[in-house]
């Protein structure tokens, strides 16, 4: 009997373990879908962007909230893509206090450093870099 019930309990202990095991695939299997960064323009450290470097996959969407210091807006300078993917991604109008724009990374959207700048901060040092993964 004892033999039994330690068999059972280790039958027990394992089949929770293969559930967790089980549940982490769906977990990796989550984060492989499309995900949301957000990014603060302008915050504790002054005109920065705050990270300065985001790393993402394509199809995901990154949000830029307005901090401190404002109007902010993000212009890419640089991207592995073309001019006209520079920009689609850039938010030209300036943002206040309280406001946000976001913009989502075409599937499509090849791998590498994609550099921006806030145009009345460019001067002042507020640039940014999203990587994009491969
Ligand atoms: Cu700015």
């Amino acid at each position: 009997m004892t033999f039994l019930k330690s068999a059972a309990r280790k039958l027990a202990i394992f089949s929770v373990a293969m559930i967790m095991v089980v549940g982490t695939f769906f977990m990796n299997a989550s984060e492989a879908s499309a995900a949301e960064i957000t990014i603060v323009m302008g915050g504790t450290k002054g005109l920065v962007f705050e990270p300065a470097i985001a790393t993402i996959k394509p199809g995901d969407t990154v949000t830029w909230n307005v901090g401190a210091l404002p109007p902010h807006n993000v212009q890419f300078s640089k991207t592995p893509g073309d001019a006209a993917l520079a920009a689609s991604l850039s938010h030209k109008g300036l943002e206040g206090k309280g406001k946000s724009f976001s913009v989502t990374f075409p599937a499509d959207a090849p791998a590498g450093n994609y550099d921006y700048f806030c145009m009345p901060h460019r001067g002042a040092g507020m640039v940014g870099k999203i990587v994009v993964e491969g």
